[in-house]
C-alpha cells in the first residue's frame, strides 16, 4: 500500500478535527506526518495499532489560573499550562515557556516536537511543555519572583522527577528556575532533580546554559563535513539575542566563523566587522542583567540597527534562526538561499513555515530541522537529571565530550534514515522517522493503551 497527499489530507483532517483553531499544532504535525506517513505504509504493525494517531494525542493537557500581585498591590491573573504529551520512553521532559503569545496551540506543537527531540537524543526522556502567557518583560525581580512561585504552587501537583522534569524555554532562564525551584522545594519538602538548568549551587549541571546553541552548531559543522566544509571563514547570520543565540554565536566566533547579526523582538543589529567575544559577553550582560534591547549595542559600538526587521536579507553563507517559531516565511528562505545561504541550523524551535523549508529542501541546501539541531540542551538536561539521580556532578570536560558525542549521533540517525538517492541528506526526514520509530516501537510494546 502506498500513501500519497490524499492520506495525509486525511490524516491532518483528523488532527484539525480534534484540535480546531490550533494552527501551530496543525504545522508542527504536518511536518512530521507527511514523512511518516510514507514511511509506515509498508508497516502494518504500526498502522494497525494506530501509533501515529496515538502520538499526536497528547496524553492530557493540563491547563490553570495563575494569580499573583504586582507591585503596586494589583491582582494579576494568567493562565499556566503544562502538556504531558508523551512518555512512552521516559518521564515528560521539557521547557516551560513565559511570553504572552502562549497558548494550547503553541505549547501542543512544542510538546509534540519535543517527543520526538528526546528520543533522537537516546536518553530516556518522554515529551512535555508548558508555560504560561505572561509577560516577563518590564517586570520587576520581586514581581517575577512572586508569579514563579504562583505559577509552581499548581505546577508542583502534577510534576516529579519520575513524573514530569520541566526546564527553560522563551522567558524562562535560571533566575525564574531558581524561583520555581525554591517554590518546589519550600511546598514539597523535597530536594531532588524536580526541574533542570538550575543553578550550580543546587544541582545545576555544567553546560546546560551553552547546550542548546552550541548543539546547533555542532550540527552544523557536521552537515558542513559532508561537503567537506567547514565553519571556519563562514559568514553567519543569527536571530534572536537570548539564551540560544548567544551561545551559538559564541560557538561560531570559537570555530572561526563570523556573526553578522543578532535581534530581537524590536529589530536586528547588523555588524558588518563580526561580533567579537568581548561585545558577546557585553550583549548577555545587556539581556541577562540589565534586561535591555539589542539596539542598545548599535549605540554602544557603532553597528547598523534596523528597527522592525529580521536579519535574514543579509547576504550569508549559514544561517541561524534562534528566536522563535515561523520567524522565517517561503520568502525569507528564497532571500536566503539567492543570497547564497548553504546549510540553515534552526536553534529556536519550528523557526520556518513550511512553505520556507520547501524552499530549502528544493534548493537541496543543507538544512538541520530544530527537533535534530537544537536538541543538545534537553540532552544536557536529560545529563543533569543522570547526575541528580546519582547525587554526583560531572566534569566540565565530560559533559562537553558527551554533548558532543551525542550531536554526532543525532546527525548519524538523520543521514542514515534520510539519505536519498545521489546522496542528498533529508535531514527533517530522517529526524523524523528516527525520532519516531523509537516511541513507536515503545507504545507497541504496551499495547492498547
Ligand atoms: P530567550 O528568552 O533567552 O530569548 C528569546 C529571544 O528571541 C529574545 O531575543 C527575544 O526577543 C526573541 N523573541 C522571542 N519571541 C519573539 C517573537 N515573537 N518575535 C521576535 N523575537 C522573539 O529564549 P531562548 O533563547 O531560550 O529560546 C529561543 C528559541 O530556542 C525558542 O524557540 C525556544 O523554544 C528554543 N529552544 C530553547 C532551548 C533552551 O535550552 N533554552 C532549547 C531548545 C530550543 P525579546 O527579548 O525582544 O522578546
Ligand atoms: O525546546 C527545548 O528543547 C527546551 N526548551 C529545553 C527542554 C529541556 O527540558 O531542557
Amino acid at each position: 500500500m502506498s500513501i500519497g497527499s490524499g492520506d495525509l489530507d486525511e490524516f491532518m483532517d483528523g488532527v484539525r478535527r480534534r484540535s480546531p483553531g490550533e494552527t501551530e499544532f496543525h504545522q508542527a504535525v504536518q511536518e512530521v506526518a507527511a514523512t511518516i506517513l510514507p514511511y509506515i505504509a509498508d508497516k502494518p504493525a504500526y498502522r494497525d495499532a494506530m501509533i501515529l494517531e496515538r502520538m499526536t494525542e497528547p496524553d492530557r493537557t493540563i491547563s490553570f489560573r495563575v494569580t499573583w500581585q504586582d507591585d503596586a498591590g494589583n491582582v494579576r491573573v494568567n493562565r499556566g499550562y503544562r502538556v504531558q504529551f508523551n512518555n512512552s520512553i521516559g518521564p515528560y521532559k521539557g521547557g516551560i515557556r513565559f511570553h504572552p503569545s502562549v497558548t494550547q496551540s503553541v505549547l501542543k506543537f512544542l510538546g509534540f516536537e519535543q517527543t520526538f527531540k528526546n528520543s533522537l537524543t537516546q536518553l530516556p526522556m518522554g515529551g512535555g511543555k508548558g508555560g504560561a502567557d505572561f509577560n516577563p518583560k518590564g517586570k520587576s525581580n520581586a514581581e517575577i519572583m512572586r508569579f514563579c512561585q504562583a505559577f509552581m504552587t499548581e505546577l508542583v501537583k502534577y510534576v516529579g522527577p519520575d513524573i514530569d522534569v520541566p526546564a527553560g524555554d522563551i522567558g524562562v532562564g535560571g533566575r525564574e528556575i531558581g524561583f520555581m525551584f525554591g517554590q518546589y522545594k519550600r511546598t514539597t519538602n523535597r530536594f531532588n532533580g524536580v526541574l533542570t538548568g538550575k543553578g550550580r549551587e543546587f544541582g545545576g549541571s555544567l553546560l546546560r546554559p551553552e547546550a542548546t546553541g552550541y548543539g546547533a552548531v555542532y550540527m552544523l559543522e557536521d552537515m558542513l563535513h559532508t561537503k567537506n566544509d567547514a565553519i571556519e571563514g563562514k559568514k553567519a547570520i543569527i536571530s534572536g539575542s537570548g539564551n540560544v543565540a548567544t551561545h551559538a554565536a559564541e560557538k561560531i566566533i570559537h570555530r572561526g566563523g563570523t556573526v553578522l547579526t543578532l535581534s530581537d523582538s524590536a529589530g536586528f543589529i547588523y555588524d558588518k566587522d563580526g561580533i567579537t567575544l568581548e561585545r558577546l559577553q557585553w550583549i548577555k550582560d545587556l539581556k541577562e542583567k540589565r534586561r535591555g534591547r539589542i539596539s542598545e549595542y548599535a549605540t554602544e559600538f557603532g553597528a547598523e540597527y534596523h528597527e522592525g526587521l529580521q536579519p535574514w536579507s543579509i547576504p550569508c553563507d549559514v544561517a541561524l534562526p534562534c528566536a522563535t517559531q515561523n520567524e522565517i516565511n517561503g520568502e525569507e528562505a528564497a532571500t536566503l538561499i539567492k543570497n547564497g545561504c548553504i546549510a540553515v541550523s534552526e536553534g529556536a524551535n519550528m523557526p520556518t513555515t513550511i512553505d520556507g523549508i520547501n524552499h530549502y529542501l528544493s534548493a537541496r541546501i543543507l538544512y538541520a530541522p530544530s527537533k535534530a539541531a537544537n536538541a543538545g540542551g534537553v540532552a544536557t538536561s536529560g545529563l543533569e537529571m543522570s547526575q541528580n539521580a546519582a547525587h554526583i556532578s560531572w566534569k566540565e570536560e565530560e559533559l562537553s565530550k558527551l554533548l558532543r558525542d551525542i550531536m554526532h549521533n543525532i546527525h548519524a540517525a538523520c543521514v542514515e534514515y534520510g539519505s536519498e538517492k545521489g546522496g542528498y541528506v533529508d535531514y527533517m526526514k530522517g529526524a523524523n522517522i528516527a525520532g519516531f520509530r523509537k516511541v513507536a516501537d515503545a507504545m507497541l510494546a504496551f499495547g492498547a493503551i
